[in-house]
């Protein structure tokens, strides 16, 4: 039999897409691979929960609001769980920050090898799940930098100091997204063999796409260059995408392009989307898919942070509509 093997056919798990990348480091110690191994556990026992979430009595609030005042859903409580269980376990994470605990959580030391933090929001849109619709987990690792004592110095880094971010979209299917500074992969859970597959290596987000993706509503809150954008982009043919949950609309941004923002706003007036777990690493992760993300004047990856669930104005997408929108807002 002629050998006719197509090696575009072959199978890669996210694990061995790591272990690839890792490999490329001989002085690697492997430690990173421990940790989007136990993010990739977490995920694929959360993505377990939302699809099951009416049947087994997970949907709705738990009467509970969390640091920033905002109700929590059982399945974000069920969530962080399932990222600390994982987490919690490999020897090289210092501190965990999530955006349902008040303060980040030290679990080792620097001089006990803790070397990264990890920054997640274990359930993104969570108030969408009653309806269905698509909701995420979104992470930032950063390097630990064992000379600064207090948990909330150590996380509070700039976006340029991510080794990787990436988010799983609970939708139609599970998709994992994530980048090390190398590009952006993306990976689909096969629920019969429970792994995650590689579907697609450096992907890049369309250059311009006449779309734009913001919650409307309060466009009469939002500072007069957002709704000089907003006239300008009716009057251009461009269409309107948005679902409230930003895994989702950052996931649909990055494939088919146009730009998603979340401007300050009457209630928000520094925006609505927190910087560490949310803003930083969407950003990092449409700026290796070629693509453009900015915090006011700043690119978003610029912004220093000063505590852990500080907010930032979001505004990403394609090159081409950041820039137009930047034409207006400044
Ligand atoms: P959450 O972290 O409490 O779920 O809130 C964040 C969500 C994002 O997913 C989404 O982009 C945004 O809130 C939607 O906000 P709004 O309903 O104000 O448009
Ligand atoms: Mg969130």
């Amino acid at each position: 039999m002629p050998n006719s093997h197509d090696l575009s056919e072959n199978l890669m798990s996210l694990q061995s897409h790591i272990l690839l990348e890792e490999a490329k480091f001989p002085t690697a110690s492997g430690d990173f691979t421990w940790i989007i191994s136990a993010i990739s556990l977490a995920a694929k026992s959360i993505a377990n929960h939302v699809r099951r979430a009416r049947l087994s009595g997970a949907i709705g609030k738990i009467g509970e609001t969390n640091v920033q005042g905002e109700e929590q859903q059982k399945l974000d409580v069920i969530a962080n769980r399932a990222i600390i269980r994982c987490l919690g376990t490999r020897a090289s994470v210092a501190v965990l920050a999530s955006e349902e605990h008040d303060e980040p959580t030290i679990l080792r030391r620097g001089n006990e090898g803790g070397k990264y933090c990890v920054m997640f929001d274990p359930l993104d849109g969570s108030s969408n799940l009653d309806t269905g619709v698509g909701v995420g987990t979104i992470f930032s690792i950063l390097r630990n930098d064992p000379h600064i004592h207090d948990a909330q110095g150590t996380v509070c880094q700039p976006g340029t100091h991510q080794v990787a971010a990436g988010y799983v979209l609970y939708g139609s299917s599970t998709i994992f997204v994530l980048t090390t500074g190398n590009g952006v992969a993306l990976f689909e859970l096969d629920p019969f063999i429970g792994s995650f597959l590689l579907v697609k290596e450096k992907v890049r987000i369309p250059e311009t796409n006449k779309v734009y993706s913001v919650n409307e509503a309060y466009r009469e809150t939002f500072p007069e260059g957002y709704r000089r954008y907003l006239d300008w982009a009716h009057q251009n043919g461009y269409s309107s995408r948005y679902i409230g949950s930003m895994v989702a609309d950052v996931h649909r941004t990055l494939l088919t392009g146009g730009v998603f923002m979340y401007p300050p706003t009457k209630k928000n007036p520094e925006g609505k989307l927190r910087y560490l777990y949310e803003a930083s690493p969407m950003a990092m992760i449409i700026e290796q898919a070629g693509g453009l993300a900015f915090s006011g004047s700043k690119r978003t990856m610029e912004h220093e942070p000063r505590e852990v669930h500080e907010r930032v104005p979001v505004l990403l997408g394609s090159r081409a509509e950041v820039e137009k929108v930047r034409e207006f807002v400044g």
